[in-house]
């Protein structure tokens, strides 16, 4: 399976020494932020990595090469690049025949991450059910059942029905770690009133569940779920008429299918003027470091 990949020699030569190693997804640089500064947030996510001790491997699909670790001129090529398809499970055996550039989603780079034998991935947020629409639940939550990958996110985007996100992962058996919380985090703000499986509160008590996950070999996924930062907090109250606006927008402008989430990321921005994004690019970097520690812990056995 292996052969597809093209590993990055830094990540190849820290997987060999059972150094740790991030993955982390394309489909917010090319999909989640404008040109330049997803560039620079892509960038910024890698160094948070780096600085925490671990090396990042951001993973995407160039010119039908599934990739994992990306030099700074990738990064700069996919994020510039206009022809980047989403790529979820769905999308992989398409890029690839094509021989196209694909910018791989939460549940895209588990499945790449799996592949290069990486166990902990730092996102933003997952994708979920979405609101008024409960069919169209997004392919992170079954990638989420399937593949033994810790997922470290702000929860599930506030953009989506998350009380039915949570009865999803429950039914597909995906365990839901709150770091240093007991409730599920609302990606901009810190809460949403759901309860999460179980709190810790270090990376190593969250490795000793993800470490038991191996064991028991139940071959699904974990969330590890870390609330924004408070100083950057968009607090839900004042994020829920933005999200609600984006979602008739949406509506209005008949957007379906894998455009719904862009769309809507892009429209709260638009309409937040930038609150949300200040939240969204504080927690991919907390996200970053969180994970980053967390494989660090993974690492020292
Ligand atoms: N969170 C963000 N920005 C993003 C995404 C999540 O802040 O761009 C992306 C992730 O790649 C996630 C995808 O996997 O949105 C979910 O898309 P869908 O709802 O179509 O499954
Ligand atoms: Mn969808």
């Amino acid at each position: 399976m292996t052969f597809e990949l093209t590993i990055h020699p830094e990540v190849e030569a820290a997987l060999a020494e059972g150094r740790p190693v991030v993955a982390l997804e394309s489909t917010l640089i090319t999909h989640g932020f404008p040109a330049p500064e997803n560039v620079e947030i892509a960038a910024a996510i890698e160094q948070a990595v780096r600085e925490q001790g671990a090396v990042p491997a951001t993973i995407a699909v160039l010119g039908g090469q599934i990739t994992v670790g990306l030099t700074p001129a990738q990064l700069e090529y996919l994020g510039t690049s206009r022809n980047v398809r989403k790529c979820s499970r769905r999308d992989l055996p398409i890029v690839v025949a094509r021989g196209e550039d694909g910018a791989t989603t939460v549940a895209g780079t588990m499945i790449v991450a799996h592949w290069a034998g990486i166990e902990v991935f730092g996102t933003g947020g997952i994708g979920g059910v979405h609101r008024g629409y409960p069919f169209d639940e997004s392919a992170d939550l079954l990638e989420l059942a399937h593949t033994p990958v810790a997922v470290v996110c702000a929860g599930a985007k506030a953009i989506l029905d998350l009380p039915l996100t949570m009865e999803v992962l429950e039914t597909h058996g995906v365990p839901v770690i709150g770091y240093q919380t007991a409730e599920l985090p609302a990606f901009y703000s810190r809460r949403s009133g759901l309860p999460v499986d179980v709190r810790v509160d270090s990376p190593e008590e969250a490795a000793v569940i993800i470490r038991a996950n191996r064991r028991l070999n139940l071959g699904g996924g974990l969330l590890v779920t870390v609330p924004v930062p408070a100083a950057d907090e968009w607090p839900a109250e004042e994020a829920q008429e933005v999200i609600n606006q984006a979602i008739a927008d949406a509506q209005t402008a008949g957007i379906t299918g894998k455009a719904v989430t862009p769309y809507l990321l892009g429209r709260v921005s638009e309409l937040s003027g930038g609150r949300s994004k200040k939240a969204n690019i504080a927690l991919l970097l907390n996200n970053a470091r969180v994970a980053a520690q967390i494989s660090r812990s993974l690492a020292d056995k």
